[in-house]
Formats: C-alpha cells, structure tokens, sequence
C-alpha cells in the first residue's frame, strides 16, 4: 500500500512537471483538473461526494447518514461552500482561509458565519475549504463525505462543484423525483463525467414519498431509463439506482425509530453504499486511474498542438539548412576536382624531365645568346603564371564561396641565373679575336658574338637532338663551340 502511494505520488509529479511546459493560466479548466487530479491521487481517504441541484436534499441525505444535523440545511439563501465531512473523536469545524488562517471550533455553528453565499449569492471569497469533524463509525473506515453546493446557483459555482466530482471516489447523483432532468440535461451531465472519467456514480432518488402511489410507480420507470443509459463502473451485482425519502430517514434516525429508516429507504442505500465502498476503498487506483488517463490525454493533446508547429519550424529550417550544405557540398565537390587537376597540370610541368623535354634547349640557347633573363620572363616565367593562374583560380573560387580569408599566393622561387665557365680558347682558332677566357652568366654573349656564337648555338641544338652530349665527351673536345655548348646544356 505505501509503495502504491509512493509511485501514485511520482505520477501526480510527472502530470504537473507536464503541466508546467504548458504554461497554463491558474484560473484554466485543465490546469485546475490537473490540480485536483494530483490531490485526489494522493489523498489516503475514499471520498464520497453528493451532488445535484440545490433543495434536492442533499445536505439532509448526509445528516440522516450521519444521524444527526451535523451539517447545515436550509441555509438561506443557500449552503455556498463545499464542506467535507471527516473522522473525528467529536463535532468540530476548521475553516482554512485563502490567507492561511485557521478558524477552528466546536460545532458547526461557525458554518453560519463562512458556508453560506451572501446577498448577491456569491460564496465568500476568503474561504479556502471547510471541514466538519464527525465521530461516525463509516467515516472511522478512512471514509469522507463532501456536501456540495447545488450546481444551478452560478457558474462559478457550477465549476466549484465539478472540480470537487474530479476529486471524489464515489459520486452521489440526487435527483428530485417530483421533477426529473431533461434528456439534454442527463447527457450533458454523463458526458461531462464520462469525459474525465468519472465513472463510478449512484443515482438516489429523493421525494418519491411526495407523489401519489400511481405516479410512484411511473416515476420509478423513468427512474430505471436514467440509472441504466449512464455506464456505470460499480462492484458488479450492485444497482446504481435506489429510493431514499432523505427528510423521513433523517427524523427516523433522529428517533431512532429503526421501522421508519428502512422504509424510507435509507438502511438499504446505507448497506448497499458500505458493501460498494468496502470493494472499491482497497483498490482506489482502480477509480483514480481512468481519470489520470483522462487528463494526461489532455495535457498530451496540448502539448503534441504546441509541439507540431514547432516541429514544422525546425524540419522547415532543417530541409533549408540541408539544401544550403548540399549545394556547398556540390560546390566543394566541383571546386575539389578542378583544383586537383590543375595542381596536377603544374605538378606534372614542374617535374624535372618534363621541363628538360620542353626547356632545356630553348633555355640553353638563350643562356649561349646572353637572352636568359628575357627567356625566362617571356617564355618559363608566362607558362608558369598561367599554370599558377588556374591553380589559383580555384582557390579564389573556392575562399570566395565559402567565405574565408584568402590566403598568400602561391610563391614558386625561381634559382639564380646559370653560371657558366668558359674553356679556355684553342690556340688555332682565330674565329675569336678576343683573349678572354672566362665568363660569367650573362657574359658570355659579346664572348659568343660572331660565328663562335652561331656554331655554339647550332651545336646545342644538334647535341640535344641527338642526344648524344653525354655519351661521347670525346665529340665536345673535338670543336671549342661544342664544348661551349655542352657547357650551356649542363648549367641549364
Ligand atoms: N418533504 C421532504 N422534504 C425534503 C426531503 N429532503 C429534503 N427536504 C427538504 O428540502 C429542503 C432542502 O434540503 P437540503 O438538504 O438543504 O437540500 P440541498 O440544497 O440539496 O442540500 C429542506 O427544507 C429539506 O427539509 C424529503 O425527502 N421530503
Ligand atoms: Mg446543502
């Protein structure tokens, strides 16, 4: 049983922090249901609430069960607060107010003074509950009653009253035999329970004592129809519909005229109502449940409408965000691949046989025509840059549309001029009028000048195209302008 209260007091826990995402106003329907429903889960008592119209007797059904004028009848204008009827060694009120005073005292004249509505028929608003202490034997059992205002006075006190039913085990629905609900009235009543779940309601019919015998027994048909459309979940084998002169029991018990009490119907709804309690109170979860139910699909349904647009929100921004990284994903894919070719293109242009293929003998004759350094920047230096240029063409694109900080560029150094040493002449030339026999990169060319440098120059390229600079030294020494030449070849 305790570990039943525990996990009932975890699940009143788990509807309010569900609640609170919601974000309801205090004074809304749901959030005062969620209210009473957490209460109800946790109270340790059975509660017996009896409810209907004002004037139906109520309050004195409730006194002939107690066996005497505990509570107050004929209240003008009329009882306005919902008092509840609680075990205690003797008759005593406690009326808790809104600003936490206690007014606490022996009897129940205070009711007087804090239970009824007042000239506009409005409950006093400083009242936050009422209770009644009564030494009766049923309430000893962990039994409560709750005496409940008619319903047809105010609204305010219609939603009173209804929160109450949400907080009771077991309802007692009175009705007034001499002027039964309407159809529409029934149906709002059996939705508006069955709706949170309140299932477990008895029908007590009182005044059936003031109709004539034939219309007795009409009544009692009609009676029979509205106890049997309402569906309702008690101990099986017992009826949810019983007759009770609720005056007559209440002066028959006054008197203790035992006679008068049975016939007045009041010792077989007594029985009856202690047999039913005695099988529900052991198994209250079974009551509570169906409407923890009832109001976690509520809140379930409130929270899935606020979620939904939300959801909405992020799959909308979501499938934007998606489409923005597939189209840098394109974008990447695409930039990747034209990088990857074109440093590709200029690494395979920069590997050194390549550039021998392509340069050597141009570049060898420019070194041998003293015409390196325009060579270079006209012709090595161009084709490098536009290499380079489409190398970083794609990085531009590439930091441009992913927004990033450029980087240096790309620096590729070139190395210093080729020096080259000039052999000494032979001494049986006389193509070259001048002594000089050492040169330096850059000149040589004044050295070369004249038929010298053609024959240099036509050897450099016969030598390549040959290819045979290498295999035969022999070749070089044989002419001045073809060791020149292979000269120029090697530092290139
Ligand atoms: N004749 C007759 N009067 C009744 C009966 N039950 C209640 N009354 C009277 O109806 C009035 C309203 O009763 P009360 O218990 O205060 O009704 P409540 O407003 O539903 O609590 C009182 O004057 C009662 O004496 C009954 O069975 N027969
Ligand atoms: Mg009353």
């Amino acid at each position: 049983m305790q570990q039943q209260y525990e996990g009932y007091k975890d699940l009143a826990d788990s509807l309010k922090s569900a609640s609170a995402l919601l974000n309801l106003e205090h004074k809304s329907q749901l959030h005062q249901d969620i209210i009473t429903i957490c209460n109800h889960l946790v109270n340790p008592s059975f509660r017996i609430a009896v409810f209907g119209p004002f004037n139906h007797g109520k309050s004195t059904l409730l006194n002939a069960m107690l066996g005497n004028r505990t509570l107050p009848i004929d209240l003008i204008p009329t009882t306005g607060a919902a008092i509840t009827v609680k075990y205690g060694s003797d008759v005593r009120t406690r009326i808790m107010l809104v600003d936490a005073t206690e007014v606490y005292r022996s009897g129940t004249e205070v009711l007087q003074q804090f239970a009824i509505l007042d000239g506009n028929r409005q409950m006093r608003k400083d009242v936050a509950s009422v209770e009644i202490f009564c030494p009766h034997p049923f309430l000893e059992t962990g039994v409560e009653f709750l005496d409940l205002p008619g319903t047809n006075d105010k609204d305010e006190q219609d939603n009173l009253v209804r929160e109450q039913l949400l907080g009771a085990d077991l309802v007692i629905q009175l009705l007034d035999a001499r002027k039964l609900m309407t159809l529409g009235e029934r149906e709002n009543l059996r939705d508006w329970l069955l709706d949170r779940g309140i299932k477990t309601v008895i029908f007590v019919a009182n005044f059936l004592n003031l109709l004539e015998p034939d219309e007795q027994k009409q009544v009692q048909n009609r009676l029979l129809f509205v106890a049997e459309s309402f569906r309702a979940e008690l101990p099986p084998g017992f009826s949810n519909l019983y007759r009770v002169d609720a005056l007559p029991a209440l002066r028959a018990r006054l008197k203790g005229d035992v006679a008068a009490a049975n016939s007045s119907g009041l010792a077989a709804f007594e029985t009856a109502l202690q047999n039913i309690v005695g099988i529900l109170q052991p198994d209250r979860g079974s009551v509570r449940l169906p409407r923890v139910q009832a109001i976690a699909s509520q809140i379930q349904y409130s929270l899935k409408a606020k979620i939904d647009p939300i959801a909405l929100e992020i799959k909308s921004f979501d499938d934007k965000e998606n489409s923005k990284i597939e189209i840098k994903r394109k974008a990447a894919n695409l930039i990747y691949k034209g990088f990857s070719t074109s440093v590709g293109e200029l690494r395979d242009w920069l590997a050194l046989p390549n550039l021998l293929t392509k340069y050597q003998a141009d570049a060898a004759i420019a070194l041998a025509e003293n015409n390196f350094k325009a060579w270079q920047t006209n012709t090595l230096k161009k084709d490098l840059n536009q290499l380079q240029l489409a190398v970083v063409k794609w990085l531009y694109q590439a930091y441009e549309f992913f927004q990033e900080e450029r980087p240096q560029d790309l620096i590729i150094p070139f190395p210093s001029e080729p020096q080259i040493i000039l052999p000494s002449k032979p001494s049986n030339t006389d193509d070259l009028s001048e002594p000089g026999s050492i040169a330096v990169g850059g000149g040589i060319g004044w050295l070369l000048g004249g038929p010298v440098g053609a024959a240099v120059v036509g050897s450099i390229s016969y030598l390549l195209n040959k290819n045979i600079q290498k295999q035969d030294d022999q070749l070089a020494k044989e002419s001045y302008h073809q060791e020149v030449a292979k000269l120029c070849i090697t530092a290139i």
